[in-house]
C-alpha cells in the first residue's frame, strides 16, 4: 500500500500569478492580490497552492524566462509579499509551492550575460555554446524549438551558437556541468529556508540532452511535430540528476528526518512536469524507492491519439476515462498519479468538450467528479471551479502568448491558415484574468487588463457561484469536502465497473481501517455524453437514465 503522505490526501491549486487578482490597478495580477483572496482558495478546501513563475523576468513567456530566481518580478510585488503569503498559506492550514523553471534562463540572467562576455570562460560552461566555422555557418543540430523555428541563436558579440529549446530567450542550462546542478539546489534550499513547502519543476524530464547533441530523426520529428526530442525527453542522465536534486536540494537541512507539517516537511514535495515520457518512465521518476520526484504529470491525458491542442476538435470524455483506466492498471501498488485536465498550457476542458453553453454546468460538474474523486492527486488550475471557458477572441492581436504569436508568424511563412490552429490551441485561453464579481473588469483590476477578456457569459463569476447551490463552485466544495471526511475518496482503492464502456464512467472507491477492520465504500458514476445513457445491470442503485452529463455518487453501507 502507499504509505499516505500528505500529498497523497492533498487537493492543488494552480495560480496564475498574473491573471488572479490585481492589488495596485497595473493591470497585472500579483502576490499581495493572490494575499487578498486567500480565503477564496482556502474556502474551496484546498491544501496546496503553487504559483505560476513570479521571480525577476523580461518576461518573454510569461515568466518562464527566469533572471533572477532569487527577486520577485516587480509587478508581481517583493520578497515580503511572498513572506507574508507563506504565512497566510500556512495559517490556513495550506502549504505553498513555487515554480522551479531550470531547464534554461532568461538571457538576461548574469551567468548568460557573462558567458556572452566570455564564452570560454566559467559561465560559457553553463550552457550549451557552439562555435560556427566559419562564424556563423549553419546551426549545431537540427534540433526545432517548441516555439517555432531553430533551436539555437547566434549570438553575434560571442560568435557562439546557444541552445535554447523554448523561445530565443529561454537558453538552456547545460545540467552535464556540476555547478550547474550545484547553483539549482542552492536556489531551492533558499526558497525553502523561506517556508515554501517544494516546488513545481518545469519541464524537468529535458534536462539531460545527449552527449554531442546528435542530429534529430526527421522521421520522430514529423511524428512529434518537433525534431531533436529522443535526445532529451528522456536522456542519460536524468535519473542521476533527479536523485541528485533531492538530496541537496529538496531535503531540508534544518529539520529533523521525520518532521511534517506545512514549512517543515523533512523532504519537500517535488512535482515534475514532464512531457512526452509515457507512464513507465513516469513510474521511474516518481518510485518511493528511488528517491526521485514524488508526483509527475503525464500528458497524454489531454488529447486523444492522433490530436494535439492545435486541431480544431470535440474531446470525447471516454478519452479521459480511458488514460485513467489504462494508467490505474499499470500503476504498481505504490505508485500514485497525478489527476489534471487543465493548466496555463492548454485550452479550457469545458469548451473543448462541449462548446454548447448549455451544458456548461454539467459538463464542470462531470469533470470535477472525475478529477476529484479518481485515486490520486488533483491539480485544479484557477478558473476551473467557476466553469471557465474558452475566448472568443475576436482577432490575433487580441492574442499575447509568445508561443501563438509565432506559430501564426511561422503559419503565414508556410501557407497555413494559422488563425485556425492557434484559436483552437492557444494558451491564452487560460491565461485570462479570474472574473471575482460582475464590476468592471470582473473585479480583477482597477486598470487596464493586460490581456482582455472577450467572453461574456453570466452567471459564471466567483460572486454568482457563491450564490448559487447548484452551482460548479459549489459543486466543487462539496466534493473536496467529502474527501476531507472520507478516506475511501483519496487513499481508498479503485475498481472499474465496465471500463470499456465509452458513454458511460462507473467505479469503486473503497478503504478499509486498518484499526478498526471498519469498510467504507463508494460507488461514482458519470454519464460521459450529451445524450441519457442507461447505466449497465452491474452498477450499485436503482437502474435509471442518466442525464446529460449527470454526476451520481452512492455511500454504499
Ligand atoms: O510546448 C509544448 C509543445 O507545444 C509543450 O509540450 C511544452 O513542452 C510544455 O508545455 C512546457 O511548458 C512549460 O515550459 C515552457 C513554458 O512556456 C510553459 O508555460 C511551461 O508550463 C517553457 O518554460
Amino acid at each position: 500500500e502507499p504509505t499516505p503522505t500528505w500529498w497523497k490526501q492533498a487537493v492543488f491549486y494552480q495560480v496564475y500569478p498574473r491573471s488572479f487578482a490585481d492589488s495596485d490597478d497595473d493591470g497585472m495580477g500579483d502576490v499581495r492580490g493572490i494575499i487578498n483572496h486567500l480565503d477564496h482558495i482556502a474556502d474551496l478546501g484546498v491544501d496546496c497552492l503553487w504559483l505560476s513563475p513570479i521571480f525577476a523576468s523580461p518576461d518573454l513567456d510569461n515568466g518562464y524566462d527566469i533572471s533572477d530566481y532569487r527577486a520577485v518580478m516587480p509587478e508581481m510585488g517583493t520578497l515580503d509579499d511572498v513572506d507574508e503569503l507563506i504565512r497566510g498559506c500556512h495559517e490556513r492550514g495550506m502549504r505553498l509551492i513555487l515554480d522551479l523553471v531550470v531547464n534554461h534562463t532568461s538571457d538576461e540572467h548574469e551567468w548568460f550575460r557573462e558567458a556572452r562576455q566570455d564564452p570560454d570562460g566559467k559561465y560559457g560552461q553553463y550552457y550549451f555554446l557552439r562555435g560556427g566555422d566559419p562564424p556563423p555557418a549553419d546551426p549545431p543540430n537540427n534540433w526545432t524549438s517548441f516555439f517555432s523555428g531553430p533551436a539555437w541563436r547566434w549570438l553575434e558579440d560571442a560568435e557562439r551558437w546557444a541552445l535554447h529549446l523554448f523561445a530565443n530567450g529561454q537558453l538552456d542550462l547545460n545540467w552535464d556541468n556540476p555547478e550547474v546542478r550545484d547553483e539549482v539546489a542552492d536556489i531551492v534550499q533558499w526558497w525553502l529556508a523561506r517556508g515554501i513547502d517544494g516546488f513545481r519543476l518545469d519541464v524537468i524530464n529535458y534536462i539531460s540532452k545527449r552527449e554531442g547533441l546528435p542530429d534529430g530523426n526527421e522521421f520522430v520529428g514529423q511524428l512529434m511535430e518537433f525534431r531533436g526530442v529522443e535526445h532529451y525527453f528522456h536522456g542519460p542522465h536524468l535519473h542521476e540528476y533527479l536523485a541528485e536534486l533531492r538530496r541537496n536540494g529538496f531535503t531540508r537541512r534544518d529539520v529533523p528526518p521525520d518532521s511534517v507539517g506545512p514549512g517543515r516537511d523533512a523532504v519537500a514535495v517535488m512535482i515534475g512536469e514532464t512531457p512526452g515520457i509515457g507512464i513507465e518512465v513516469g513510474r521511474l521518476l516518481t518510485a518511493e524507492d528511488r528517491g526521485e520526484m514524488d508526483l509527475i504529470f503525464n500528458f497524454d491525458v489531454l488529447e486523444p491519439a492522433g490530436r494535439t491542442r492545435w486541431h480544431d476538435y470535440r474531446y470525447p470524455l471516454s478519452h479521459l476515462k480511458s488514460h485513467l483506466v489504462e494508467y490505474q492498471s499499470r500503476l504498481g501498488s505504490t505508485d500514485w498519479m497525478s489527476l489534471f485536465v487543465e493548466n496555463h498550457d492548454n485550452p479550457r476542458m469545458i469548451s473543448k468538450v462541449e462548446p454548447d453553453p448549455q451544458y456548461r454546468t454539467a459538463v464542470g460538474k462531470a469533470i470535477a467528479a472525475i478529477q476529484l474523486l479518481s485515486r490520486g492527486t488533483p491539480f485544479i488550475y484557477q478558473g476551473q471551479e467557476i466553469a471557465a471557458v474558452n475566448q472568443d477572441f475576436p482577432d490575433a492581436l487580441a492574442l499575447r502568448d509568445v508561443e501563438s504569436v509565432n506559430r501564426l508568424a511561422e503559419a503565414e511563412v508556410l501557407g497555413r491558415d494559422g488563425l485556425v490552429e492557434v484559436m483552437a490551441g492557444s494558451r491564452d485561453h487560460a491565461r485570462t484574468p479570474m472574473r471575482w464579481d460582475n464590476t468592471p473588469n470582473y473585479g480583477f483590476t482597477g486598470g487596464e487588463p493586460w490581456i482582455g477578456f472577450h467572453e461574456d457569459s453570466t452567471g459564471f463569476t466567483v460572486a454568482e457561484q457563491e450564490a448559487d447551490p447548484e452551482s460548479v463552485l459549489n459543486f466543487y466544495r462539496g466534493l473536496i469536502r467529502m474527501r476531507r471526511r472520507h478516506k475511501a475518496l483519496t487513499m481508498g482503492s479503485v475498481r472499474f465497473v465496465e471500463p470499456d464502456r465509452p458513454d458511460w464512467f462507473g467505479w469503486y472507491r473503497e478503504y478499509v481501517d486498518p484499526d478498526t477492520g471498519e469498510r467504507d465504500r463508494w460507488f461514482i458514476q458519470v454519464n460521459l455524453t450529451r445524450h441519457r445513457v442507461l447505466p449497465p445491470t452491474s452498477a450499485p442503485g436503482p437502474l435509471r437514465l442518466l442525464a446529460p452529463y449527470e454526476v451520481r455518487i452512492l455511500q454504499q453501507d
